[in-house]
């Protein structure tokens, strides 16, 4: 058992790591943890209040891990619940309509709002620039600058990865980028413990 405490770099089998899911309403949280969780399209209702799912992830380099999702509701009166959702967890994602320009701005300002708490201090956020699908979706490169993304609290690692939600396009891709943020995070943190 000491054994396996001390390879910091492997995440245990046991445990799951706690992730949530923040982003306008109608941005596509919903459908993306669906389609995680079931592998395929579902329809979705808009959300009050919130999803939640444990989910063993079936792909990539983090296959076989456990994810316990919370996928909050974006409408504006549930957002104040963004904060007490995203304390202390392993990481964050924050879904994107990359089609939605005119509320890039607001959702550029719930994600730094978010990023600033200090609880979420370095927590690694995956952008997911959902949507990718539609003719008229801005790429990932006018996503990232429009979302301000360098601007960012620099303790925030962050990925943005192109996705469709409906065909799970990039999910998996970038769950995998969050799961080695996480496991670099905590291989730092542990690094830190010890000095
Ligand atoms: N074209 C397209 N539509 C999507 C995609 N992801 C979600 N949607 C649609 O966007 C709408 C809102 O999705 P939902 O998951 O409920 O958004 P939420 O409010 O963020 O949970 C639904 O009609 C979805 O079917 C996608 O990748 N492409
Ligand atoms: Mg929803």
């Amino acid at each position: 058992f000491l054994k396996m405490g001390n390879s910091f770099s492997n995440i245990s089998a046991f445990q799951s790591l706690h992730i949530v899911m923040l982003g306008l309403d109608s941005a596509g949280k919903t459908t993306v943890l669906y389609r995680l969780k079931f592998n395929e399209f579902v329809n979705t209702v808009p959300t009050i209040g919130f999803n939640t799912e444990k989910i063993k992830l079936s792909n990539g380099t983090a296959k076989g891990i456990s994810c316990h999702f919370w996928d909050v509701g974006g409408q504006e009166k549930l957002r104040p619940l963004w904060k007490s959702y995203s304390r202390c967890t392993d990481g964050i994602i924050y879904v994107v309509d990359s089609v939605d320009v005119d509320r890039l701005e607001e959702a550029k300002t719930e994600l730094h709002k978010v990023t600033k708490f200090a609880e979420n201090q370095g927590t690694p956020l995956l952008v997911i620039a959902n949507k990718q699908d539609l003719p008229k979706s801005l790429p990932v490169a006018d996503i990232e600058k429009q979302l301000a993304l360098h601007e960012l609290t620099p303790a925030t690692t962050y990925h943005i990865q192109p996705a469709c939600a409906i065909i799970g396009e990039g999910l998996h891709e970038g769950m995998d980028k969050l799961y080695e943020m996480i496991v670099k995070r905590r291989k730092s943190l542990k690094q830190k413990k010890k000095r």
